[in-house]
């Protein structure tokens, strides 16, 4: 049976053959890389469609990731990366990471199906003395308490026996897969000091940042509370907004002078927080407390408060086209940007769904426009004609250079809601345009 020196060893000479199941942002581009660094790596998907893109060498996601269709096409050429649906292949891997999807579901209850069933199914191929690492976001807990035993039950092996186990939450961002995977600081949380110690040898190959080694349950809050962490800050930011609206100041303002005093780092108020990260992993975080009646309050009221904004968003707009005469009913509605992110296709818990969903209950005829959509690609001097409103959703590059003025004569009533701080107010008010910005009361009559 390998001994972890062992399988430090062919870490070491890269002759260990390792896994990754699930094919999705996460799983591809760190099989991509350890295929890069000259290992030998299976990867397991359910989904044949992307088995077969991926070992054609392409990339089965849109959005823009600098060096990753490069890298994955010559990964698959050098024959380094194999894609494949089927478990049975891993039976000879020595490193099998699972990179599986952990959504929660509308009470916010984490929905552990992918990850249970790859454990399941993983269990009876495991030669002994594998190395078993979970890159996806769990609850704290969840290692101890799921992982450990159904991959024990499933394999009929003993964790620290014959069996070695661990955490290694990913820091990706998407449109910075690769740069963030090799560049930022990962936590390596291992069932024991000599698990964390092979999983360091591991990832130095292609992590070029601290690995930080810890324990499961510490790995497990670290990757939910640096999340939870940023929601909770945008939340903050939000509530300001909120607030100045409310007295007549200026968030923008009022965020900028804040900041100047030390130690200060008020995030940005903005339309809404979407993205597969920062909504999900504060529910993570507080999803599994046992019997401690722990007064969770203030996550779940950050929560509260930016899933809130597409609503407030919807409330400016009404406003807007009420002080202009006009009502939501019947009014059309152009939305600037679909995706939850700038410059990024993802519309994974996009606050602009949620806003498009509100606008057309009240009555509106919604148009939406996303430069990074093929579906919303349209020429923008068609959908912005005769429109009643434009609400600016999402900061993306694009509409940061948008010609206010040439947009403004193509509405049929000059409303702009600004939902991310970008548009210049003295630009905005020159050409004629009714404009509101979140966290600023009221529409703009002067430039402050
Ligand atoms: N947002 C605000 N105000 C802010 C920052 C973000 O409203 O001050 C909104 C964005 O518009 C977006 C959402 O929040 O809708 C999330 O934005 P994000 O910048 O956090 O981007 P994500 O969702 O891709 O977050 C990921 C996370 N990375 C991982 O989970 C590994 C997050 O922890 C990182 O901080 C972020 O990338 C990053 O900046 O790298």
């Amino acid at each position: 049976m390998n001994s972890l020196a062992d399988l430090r060893k062919r870490i070491q000479d890269k002759t260990a053959r390792l896994a990754v199941v699930g094919m999705g942002y996460v799983g591809l581009s760190v099989a991509v890389e350890f295929a890069s660094a000259g290992f030998d790596v299976r990867g397991v998907e359910l989904r044949a469609e992307r088995v077969e893109l991926i070992n054609q060498g392409r990339l089965p996601m849109d959005g823009n990731e600098p060096g990753l269709a490069e890298a994955l096409t010559a990964a698959v050429t050098s024959h380094q990366l194999r894609v494949t649906t089927d478990y049975a292949q891993l039976a000879t891997a020595d490193v099998i990471i699972l990179a599986v999807e952990t959504p929660v579901d509308d009470q916010h209850i984490p929905r552990y199906e992918a990850l249970r069933a790859a454990l399941l199914a993983l269990g009876p191929v495991l030669q002994p003395g594998v190395l078993v690492i979970i890159e996806s976001t769990i609850a704290p807990g969840t290692m101890d308490q799921i992982v450990r035993p159904l991959l024990e039950t499933s394999s009929r092996r003993t964790v620290n026996q014959d069996l070695y186990l661990g955490n290694c939450p990913e820091r990706v961002m998407p449109g910075k897969l690769l740069v963030n995977l090799r560049h930022v600081s990962r936590v390596v949380g291992g069932m024991n000091p000599e698990t964390a110690e092979t999983m360091v040898a591991l990832y130095q190959h292609i992590v070029h940042a601290d690995l930080d080694v810890t324990d499961c349950v510490t790995a497990e809050l670290v990757k939910t509370v640096e999340n939870a962490y940023r929601d909770v800050q945008i939340a903050f930011a939000n509530e300001v907004a909120l607030i100045c609206e409310a007295v007549g100041g200026d968030v923008w303002q009022v965020r900028t002078l804040v900041n100047k005093s030390p130690y200060r780092q008020m995030h940005l108020p903005g339309a809404g927080v979407g993205g597969h990260c920062i909504p999900k992993d504060p529910w993570l975080l507080v999803s599994n407390l046992g019997s401690q009646n722990v007064p969770v309050r203030l996550i779940p009221a950050a929560r509260a408060i930016n899933d809130s904004m597409p609503h407030h968003m919807a409330e400016l707009v009404g406003k807007a086209l009420a002080e202009m005469g006009r009502s939501m009913g019947g009014a059309r509605i152009l939305v600037l940007g679909y995706a939850y992110l700038e410059d990024s296709g993802d519309t994974r818990n996009s606050p602009s769904v949620a806003l498009v969903e509100l606008l057309r209950l009240q009555g509106a005829h919604v148009i939406i426009h996303d430069p990074y959509i093929a579906e919303y690609h349209d020429d923008l001097k068609v959908l912005a004609n005769d429109c009643d409103a434009v609400i600016l959703m999402v900061r993306h590059k694009p509409y940061l250079e948008l010609d206010w003025g040439w947009l403004k004569s193509l509405l049929r009533t000059p409303i702009l809601i600004d939902g991310r701080g970008i548009v210049d107010p003295g630009q905005a008010i020159a050409c004629g345009l009714h404009l509101w910005t979140i966290g600023h009361g009221g529409a703009w009559t002067k430039a402050d």
